[in-house]
């Protein structure tokens, strides 16, 4: 496949003749996302969509570590470090591209190895099937970082763990355990082979299953199932940019995602690296 869409952090592939292509995210060392990150994401799923011979996409990580990513990248949030018009265009990028994933004619699968924080999270609940390695944590943990769940992010992880499940999660900024998390039903199942080439394996057999049902029934059903929440969607997060950039201004916002990133960048990392 002409890889048009190809960044230095995305790559598309499709295997010979596969019906289906896999994504990786390989901006190392977290996949932190920021706009230049979710334009690519925007670029490479649109590509996809466009050929016509893809009935399927499968998302996944080519980090050498074991994180699907690590979420939005906080330079992107702590308001000294961006501006009201780079967060705007960072923030509108980003839920389009969203809700293109989400209402994509696609089968979309998102196989996640490690940590899905945040952002990683969206992706994977804007995707339909969710296929998840026995080790890491899954969740939309924003209440802890001292920011609101998007309003839709949290929409979306309603529908699929329910409502009480969801705002119980939602509201003490829970990252669940992958056996938590197939539990109340956030991923539909763990891969026996936590490597990455064992899950991609594992999202690879239910892709092939998936990609038999008859395609354009696929894709209406969705489309009946998912318009109005996708178009209520659109026409609020451009709104959302106003509020969020106060909240972003707000003395508490700044201490505590201040605290959060310095805490991130001081692990003891070694002699070398070691800040505490
Ligand atoms: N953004 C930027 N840099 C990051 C991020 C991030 N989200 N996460 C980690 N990094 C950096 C670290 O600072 C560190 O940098 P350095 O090596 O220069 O010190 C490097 O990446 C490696 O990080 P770790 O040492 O922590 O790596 P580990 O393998 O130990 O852990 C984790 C990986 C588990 C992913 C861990 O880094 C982590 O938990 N990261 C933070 C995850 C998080 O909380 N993300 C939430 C982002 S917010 C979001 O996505 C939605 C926002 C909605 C906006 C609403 C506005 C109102």
């Amino acid at each position: 496949m002409a890889d048009a869409a190809a960044s230095s952090h995305v790559r598309v592939e499709v295997a010979d003749g596969a019906p289906y292509a896999v994504l990786t995210i390989a901006k190392e060392p977290v996949n932190s996302m920021d706009l230049a990150l979710w334009s690519a994401l925007e670029a490479a799923l649109a590509q996809c969509e466009n050929t016509p011979s893809l009935k399927g996409l499968i998302i996944t990580s080519g980090l050498t570590r074991d994180v699907f990513t690590a979420g939005n990248d906080l330079r992107e949030l702590y308001a000294p470090l961006t501006s009201l018009e780079r967060y705007r265009q960072f923030w509108v990028t980003q839920n389009r591209f969203l809700v293109s994933l989400y209402r994509s004619r696609l089968v979309t699968l998102s196989a996640i190895r490690g940590a899905c924080p945040a952002g990683g999270c969206a992706i994977s609940l804007a995707c339909d099937h969710r296929i998840m390695t026995p080790q890491g944590h899954i969740g939309l943990n924003e209440v802890l970082l001292g920011i609101p769940v998007p309003k839709y992010w949290g929409m979306l992880m309603q529908g699929v763990m329910g409502k009480g499940p969801a705002e119980q999660a939602l509201l003490a900024g829970s990252l669940l355990s992958p056996q938590q998390a197939l539990r109340l039903g956030l991923v539909h199942s763990l891969a026996e082979d936590s490597s990455a080439l064992g899950l991609l394996a594992a999202a690879e057999a239910v892709m092939k299953r998936l990609v038999r049902l008859p395609d354009t029934a696929y894709a209406a059903t969705k489309a009946n199932l998912r318009a109005d929440f996708c178009a209520a969607w659109e026409a609020y997060y451009p709104a959302e940019v106003d509020g969020a950039w106060q909240f972003l201004n707000a003395p508490e916002t700044l201490k505590t995602l201040g605290g959060a990133m310095k805490r991130l960048s001081s692990k003891d990392k070694g002699p070398a690296k070691s800040k505490l």
